[in-house]
């Protein structure tokens, strides 16, 4: 029996990714260098800086701690930019439906983003009330695949982490909630998230069948 559900941000509730990928490309351009679609795989789920300096080593840039801290703003400028007129209905397909039929069956709902952004995020898509614990890159110190951001919300809820179910489209979002003991169910392509437990491909028409493990 699952006791809560933790649903990652990032390609899982919104399709936010992209807005990632484009402000990304738009500073390794600015520096001088190109990053494709599947350079930008290495970073979903992974802490702003820990971006930053992936996308400086595709670079094959080095530079110091200062200038990485600015290019780093620049970046999120440039992505609260573009997430600054998003709308309702960017909410991914099937999601909202899905939550509140768990709600219904008593399974808690918790958020578990890298993001520093997340409350900008549900605010836009008008879902903070969906949730019963929000963990968020606000508060983590290790980023996935840590399992923090995870075990921070089950003992929030008061769950054990057995009971806990996460979704993730990134590698190291599914790795942090194998790392935390919980069932992983991959959003996306099985040929990148190895390590989930099960895959979807959204959330359309799915029941809490997807629960038995
Ligand atoms: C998200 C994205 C990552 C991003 C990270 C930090 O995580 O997947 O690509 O780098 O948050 O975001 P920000 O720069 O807004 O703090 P998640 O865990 O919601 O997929
Ligand atoms: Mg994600």
């Amino acid at each position: 029996n699952i006791d809560a559900c933790i649903f990652d941000l990032d390609g899982v509730i919104c399709d936010t990714a992209k807005y990632h990928y484009l402000a990304w490309k738009r500073l390794s351009n600015e520096l001088g260098f190109d990053f494709s679609i599947e350079d930008n795989e290495r970073l979903k789920g992974v802490s702003r800086m820990d971006s930053l300096n992936i996308l400086l080593e595709i670079g094959e840039k080095s530079l110091d701690e200062e200038t990485k801290l600015e290019l780093a703003a620049k970046k999120n400028s440039w992505y609260v930019e573009y997430i600054s007129v998003m709308k309702q209905d960017e909410i991914l397909p099937g999601v909202k439906d899905f939550i509140l039929n768990l709600k219904e069956n008593n399974i808690k709902i918790a958020l578990g983003s890298a993001s520093k952004n997340s409350m900008r995020i549900l605010k836009a898509l008008d879902i903070v009330d969906l949730f019963d614990c929000i963990v968020d890159g606000n508060r983590i110190t290790k980023a996935k695949p840590s399992p923090e951001v995870f075990l921070k919300g089950a003992e929030e809820l008061e769950v054990s982490p057995e009971k806990c179910v996460v979704f993730e489209d990134a590698a190291a979002g599914v790795e942090g909630a194998k790392n935390a003991n919980m069932f992983a169910i991959g959003v996306g392509d099985a040929s990148i998230l190895k390590k989930a437990d099960k895959i979807i491909s959204g959330f359309e028409n799915l029941t809490l069948e997807i629960l038995k493990f």
